[in-house]
């Protein structure tokens, strides 16, 4: 059906501004009213080891193709925020040593620079909500940093969650951020977190954190209405759906606590600070693991992704109702 799912920049269209470059397949998409899903590049450049990274965007990507809807990788290639990768571009990325992780307060100097980014979660939503897409798939959002009350350091991606309007799935935030306060802030911000068939926040790894969420819902369809109805409210921003990773690859909740407490501890000794934090711990992770966090990482972005697929396709019947 998608002839042309390779691209390359010379096939690309762009935006009304001329800012963003969008894949011929992913602009067919949005135009003709189908589902369309935006991934991430930090988790690819950042987050997971070669060959593990290219080999889980490839797979999230036909996942989402085979739930009939087109994925949509996201990255700032050559100054060029772009939106659906070809297999080059995505090779590029999950093997290059010097590609930055752009948050927002990075994108205009890499714009202006030129430069090659992978995008967070925050630069996702930004980019993706340009091009117009409406649902976004990942790993885990960025949080409140243990400790933040000394550090600061607190996600751009949770403002990001207040100003633009995606529905987010991912499988709740890892246990190395400090959770009630990442749900604390969710909350004075205004960001419905909704619950996948579970009424607690998901802690990554494991199924569950114990923190108990307020929203619940147990189909694509509810989710796809709830985020309907964000949108409809105007001037909203997106909406956290929250999905546990599935029981079979999670990790037991003992195990994964004693091994974020070590990550942490050596990232103290480190002096690691800022944008190094999550990629270092989750590197520090997956050796103090044997690649047990790993496993359960990709798991877990297949599951969100197939997920996101439903619930774009949903959203895409109640937008032509
Ligand atoms: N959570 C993961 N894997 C990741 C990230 C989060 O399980 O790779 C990435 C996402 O791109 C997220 C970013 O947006 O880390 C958050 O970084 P920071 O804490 O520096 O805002
Ligand atoms: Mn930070």
């Amino acid at each position: 059906m998608y002839a042309h799912a390779m691209t390359s920049h010379q096939f690309q269209t762009e935006d009304a501004d001329n800012l963003i470059a969008i894949a011929p397949e992913v602009a067919d998409a949005l135009a003709a009213g189908q589902p369309v899903v935006a991934l991430e590049s930090t988790i690819i450049a950042h987050g997971m080891p070669f060959p593990d990274n290219l080999e889980t965007a490839r797979q999230v990507e036909t996942l989402i193709r085979d739930e009939g809807a087109v994925p949509a990788t996201i990255a700032v290639l050559k100054g060029r925020p772009t939106v659906g990768l070809s297999e080059a571009e995505l090779h590029y990325l999950a093997t290059a040593k010097d590609v930055a992780k752009l948050s927002r307060r990075d994108m205009a100097v890499a714009l202006a620079r030129r430069l090659d980014g992978a995008t967070t979660v925050a630069t996702t939503m930004m980019i993706a909500h340009r091009a117009g897409i409406s649902v976004f798939a990942t790993g885990g959002i960025g949080g409140v940093h243990r400790g933040a009350e000394g550090s600061f350091d607190v996600s751009a991606d949770l403002h990001e969650l207040a100003r633009t309007p995606l529905a987010v799935v991912c499988a709740g935030a890892k246990s190395i951020l400090d959770l009630p306060k990442t749900l604390e802030v969710l909350e004075t911000l205004g960001v419905p977190v909704v619950g996948h068939g579970t009424d607690t926040l998901p802690a990554f790894y494991a199924t569950t954190s114990g923190l108990a969420l307020h929203h619940r819902a147990d189909t694509p369809a509810e989710l796809a209405e709830i985020f309907h109805c964000q949108r409809r409210l105007g001037d909203a921003g997106g909406v956290v759906i929250a999905n546990p990773v599935p029981e079979a690859d999670a990790l037991p909740a003992r195990r994964i606590d004693k091994a974020v407490e070590d990550a942490l501890a050596e990232a103290q000794a480190a002096g690691i600070e800022g944008k190094e934090m999550t990629p270092f711990l989750l590197a520090r992770l997956a050796d103090i693991t044997a690649g047990e966090s790993l496993r359960a990482n990709i798991a877990l972005v297949k599951n969100n992704a197939v997920l996101a697929a439903r619930v774009a396709s949903t959203l895409c019947r109640l937008q032509a109702a």
